[in-house]
């Protein structure tokens, strides 16, 4: 009896569904019978594993799968090394260029060769292949060379011990660290799949906000199994330290970095963690942030807090990745406040330090403009965080695929050295010669049977780890081949999906903060609105602190005549940021503050502006729920039925977003809603109550 297929979402991209197109089916059908692979390891085990499972599904027909012999109709799976008729087929410049990861698929004769010079580059190359047949590409003549363009390609996971998640929203911690080490969950395994099949190389198991007993012997241990399930699929597990760990488990009166014992004790800490795992990835360390601790305690900059830590990594070549994420309640502007207290510090770094920016200068917010860090640090490797769980985005409820987010940052001109400087670019080396280079994204993974709760949270983290390989690929590309593996192949399903994917990121902009506002956000939680929110502890935790609102206009005026922060940006960026009309007018309340009268380039003032923004910013989440209905019968009705239902909630939050900024920013402005607009539902003093009442509870903030 044939069981149906349930699309519970954990398979992610790798369902491996029957090619479907007859056309395609055939020509797939006489092209492969085999698949030989040669060599031993547990990576060639992992391959032979995924051929196994996948080609027979896809192809609906026997395909043999075995260790070595070459035949016709194959596919050779081989490093040079392993096969003759290999190094035979393939030239010594080819091999040269795919480096330790690249790989290369080409036809040779009647056979399909898959080739790399080490194992995980088989295996990346393997997947790759496969890529192709889900999404139904031709591969008679198929031709692939590809290398990654940034070493260190890493998932962030702010996975506390307890196993709650911070700004998770999709269960709790995967690591089942009550059960670890006995106990390898499968589960793991299919992590480091879908992780891998990616190219990402790199894991941070637990949450920045650091426990230290992630240095324990006890947790060392239960880590040993993880690196373990890992391993074959080439990723390496990094773990984030807390900066008082030589005083909480180590028994030290100091973590001063530059005390001897401390140092002393950071080396033997180290020693113990290579000898229970030879290929450590490194630390990840948040210092002197968020009430996080570090060198600032003993009156140490964060090149001595690196440094320490730096020098007891590099006798086993890894390295430390230290955050640049730093704000203090003191600053006038925190936007400025990591430019200033790490430029100072640029060429004080150890050579295996890496700092790890965030796309913007503030925190992960709808639009920011790029972190003018990235530009500015020609002697420190810089590498790039994104933020793949959607903490300002709608948790696990909205569709929010942030492919274009990180694209616009990706494409974004520093002018570092020039016309041409992208994000990208300095993030590869390409621009300062970095020795590591790196990219990383928090992840939300949970327990969820689908892993990220939104199905759609997955495009995320697929874009992010294509990204991270080839930061050039666009992200509409992406969306279509991950549309094609989680989905569907039919015409009409990806362009109609693809859509509203591509527009999911702006409506979450314009519904929530258009024009260049920001960090709007209950606080706390970061679900709905409040922009009315006025005294908290620190000033930078308000929403007036951002906006700044008046009878007169809106906006945070960085210029001179305020913070002076576009100081910060390389010329001409600074030229441009200067004066309202120059600026980009999806930055333009990043940098000015305006009359509500300011005239925009619509021939609107920029008060009908902003109001015309968040109602485009529901039309979209409207538009999007009719599409989803429009392809109702191209999916099975599990998925069709939770998006619908989660499109349904996000329209109820985005109505709600609006109109409670909306009618908040009235209360300075007293300009009407412009005519043909709906008004909205309730007066101001309703959505204020909501904040208390309505929103999704967080378990990191009961
Ligand atoms: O985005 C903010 C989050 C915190 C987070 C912090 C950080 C892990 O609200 O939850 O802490 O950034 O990046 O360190």
């Amino acid at each position: 009896m044939e069981v149906e297929r349930v699309e519970d979402g954990y398979d992610a991209w790798l369902r491996y569904v029957p090619v479907t197109d007859q056309k395609v089916l055939n020509a797939y059908q006489n092209e492969i019978d085999a698949v030989a692979i040669y060599g031993d390891s547990p990576t060639m085990n992992a391959i032979f594993d995924e051929f196994s499972e996948a080609l027979p599904k896809l192809l609906s027909k026997r395909v043999s799968v075995q260790k070595g012999a070459i035949a016709k109709g194959e596919v050779v799976v081989s490093t040079p090394a392993n096969s003759e008729w290999v190094s035979d087929s393939i030239t010594k410049d080819e091999m040269d260029a795919i480096g330790d990861e690249g790989y290369i698929i080409k036809k040779v004769s009647d056979k399909i060769l898959i080739t790399a010079n080490t194992d995980i580059g088989l295996l990346y190359g393997s997947f790759a292949f496969l890529r192709e047949i889900q999404t139904g590409q031709p591969i008679d003549n198929i031709a692939i060379t590809s290398a990654p363009k940034v070493k260190l390609r890493m998932l962030n996971h702010w996975d506390n011990l307890n196993r709650v998640v911070e700004r998770g929203y999709a269960g709790l911690s995967i690591w089942d660290w009550g059960r670890l080490p006995e106990y390898n969950d499968p589960r793991y395994t299919d992590y480091a799949r879908l992780t891998s099949s990616l190219g990402l190389n790199g894991t941070v198991v637990n949450n920045v906000n650091a426990d230290p007993r992630m240095l324990s012997d006890q947790f060392l241990n239960k880590l040993v199994t993880i690196a373990g399930a890992l391993r074959p699929y080439g990723i390496k597990v990094f773990i984030s330290i807390n900066y008082q760990a030589p005083i909480r488990i180590g028994g030290l009166k100091t973590a001063d970095p530059l005390n001897e014992e401390v140092k002393e004790w950071w080396a033997k800490k180290a020693d113990e963690i290579y000898a229970l795992i030879p290929d450590f990835g490194g630390f990840l360390v948040k210092a002197d942030s968020e009430g996080q601790p570090g060198p600032f305690k003993y009156g140490r900059d964060h090149a001595q807090g690196a440094n320490v830590l730096a020098d007891a990594l590099a006798p086993h070549g890894s390295m430390v990745i230290w955050r640049a994420f730093v704000y203090s309640p003191e600053q006038y502007d925190r936007f400025r406040e990591a430019f200033d207290e790490f430029t100072p510090l640029d060429g004080k770094f150890r050579d295996n330090v890496l700092l790890q920016v965030k796309n913007g200068p503030i925190d992960f917010q709808p639009r920011e403009p790029f972190s003018p860090l990235f530009g500015a640090m020609k002697q420190t490797n810089t590498m790039l965080e994104l933020q793949i769980t959607q903490e300002y985005f709608g948790f696990a409820n909205h569709l929010a695929y942030m492919g274009p987010l990180y694209e616009e940052v990706l494409d974004t001109d520093t002018y570092a050295e020039g016309e041409g400087s992208t994000v990208g670019k300095v993030i590869s080396g390409e621009i300062f010669g970095y020795d590591y280079t790196g990219m990383a994204g928090v992840v939300n993974l949970g327990t969820d049977r689908n892993w990220t709760g939104h199905p759609f949270v997955q495009s995320s983290w697929y874009a992010f780890g294509r990204l991270a390989w080839d930061y050039t690929l666009p992200a509409d590309e992406i969306a279509e081949e991950w549309i094609r593996m989680t989905f569907s192949n039919d015409q009409e399903f990806i362009s109609t999906v693809k859509d509203m994917m591509m527009n999911s990121r702006e409506a979450g902009v314009n519904y929530r903060m258009p024009l260049g506002l920001t960090h709007l956000y209950a606080q706390g939680h970061h679900y709905g609105p409040a922009p009315w929110t006025v005294n908290l502890p620190r000033p930078d935790w308000t929403a007036v602190y951002y906006h700044k609102a008046d009878k007169e206009g809106i906006g945070f005026d960085r210029t001179k005549t305020g913070s002076n922060a576009i100081e910060q940006y390389n010329e001409p960026l600074k030229t441009q940021f200067s004066s309202p009309e120059t600026t980009p007018e999806e930055l333009l309340l990043w940098f000015h503050h305006l009359s509500w009268d300011h005239e925009m380039n619509s021939g609107n003032t920029l008060w009908e502006e902003l109001v015309h923004k968040y109602y485009a910013g529901v039309d979209e989440i409207r538009t999007m729920q009719k599409q989803w209905d429009s392809v109702k019968d191209h999916m099975d009705e599990r998925r069709y039925h939770f998006v619908k239902a989660l499109l349904e909630i996000q329209e109820r939050d985005a109505v709600r977003w609006r109109n409670s900024s909306v009618l908040y920013f009235q209360s300075f402005s007293n300009r009407p809603i412009p005519d043909g607009l709906e008004k909205p539902e309730h007066d101001l003093n309703y959505y204020i109550g909501l904040e208390k009442t309505e929103y999704i509870p967080d378990p990191w903030y009961n």
